[in-house]
């Protein structure tokens, strides 16, 4: 964290504001702050591209590569010693890819990886992590509270008609959009330049979470479905959403098996067309070429 391993941070009994980036090339985490063998709330107050409209408490929350968040953590009660510790508590990573044109299941390649020549030497995706230990060492004067109101978050209207149908899949060990892979020269994906777009990203069953990455723009979650149920029990409304997914996002995780509907508002002060990237920001998918241009027509 921070360049730093097994970082210790000295607090006081106040309110903590962090703003984590997930900067791991391909590791998520499944982050909440633990006191012993308990839980504590926490509060969602923003996410990729700003705050949320209010805090909205939590236990736990995803993090994939490049997505952010803005957490409260508060201290006001703890007393001068106590430790509360950041942890990545332990998930199904779910790495259900097909592997490299082979018939054998990910998991069983997975296994085979990890235990083939022994323990691996790095903490294998999923496992649990102590990322950074928070000491109360003083007593302070605070006397701020969480606010209730954040900041004015508009909804971004489903425009109606159909979605765009955005697919994640892998065929012969590579990891494709739509069935593409990327082209320098190609823009296979053409918008209208202010148009406002629902994009329906559909996870393969067979596949690995796919943090998606649209450049230049900011979007807002509609609806998760199909979520596995480690993500599915963090829903804090109908339509599938967790608190992250509450605010402007430009990186929005798809799980296997998952539909994830997004809408962006394509507007954007630039002459004349634009090029942008649509990716996947785990790294190695994107170097794969996990990625397409994207053109903002005029
Ligand atoms: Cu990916």
């Amino acid at each position: 964290m921070n360049l730093t391993p097994r970082p210790h941070f000295q607090a006081a009994n106040r309110i903590y504001r962090f703003r984590v980036l997930n900067g791991s090339n391909a590791r998520m985490f499944r982050l909440a702050f633990r006191s012993g063998e308990q839980l504590l709330d926490y509060q969602v107050i923003g996410t990729d591209g700003g705050l949320l409209d209010r805090p909205r408490a939590v236990q736990e929350a995803f993090l994939a590569p490049a997505e952010r968040m803005d957490v409260l953590l508060d201290l006001r009660r703890a007393a001068v010693g106590d430790a509360v510790t950041l942890v990545s508590l332990p998930f199904d990573p779910m790495h259900h890819e097909t592997g490299g044109g082979a018939q054998a299941g990910g998991d069983e390649h997975a296994q085979h990886a990890m235990h083939g020549a022994g323990a691996p030497d790095y903490a294998p995706d999923g496992s649990e992590l102590e990322l950074m230990k928070i000491v109360v060492r003083r007593k302070t004067h605070f006397d701020r509270a969480i606010p209730q109101a954040l900041s004015r978050l508009d909804p971004l209207q489903d425009p109606g008609g159909k979605p765009r149908v955005v697919t994640l899949d892998q065929k012969n060990g590579v990891w494709r959009i739509n069935g593409l892979t990327f082209d320098m020269k190609a823009t296979p994906i053409v918008v209208k330049r202010g148009a406002t777009e629902v994009w329906e990203i559909r996870n393969a069953d067979r596949s690995m979470p796919h943090p998606m990455h649209i450049h230049g723009f900011q979007s807002r979650v509609l609806s998760r479905e199909g979520s596995p149920e480690q993500q599915r029990r963090l829903a804090v409304a109908e339509n599938g959403l967790a608190a992250t997914d509450l605010g402007w996002k430009d990186t929005v995780l798809s799980w296997p098996g998952e539909t994830v509907r997004i809408v962006t508002d394509f507007s954007h002060p630039f002459p004349g067309d634009q090029v942008y990237m649509v990716h996947c920001h785990n790294l190695e998918h994107e170097d794969g070429g996990m990625m397409l241009n994207l053109k903002v027509q005029t």
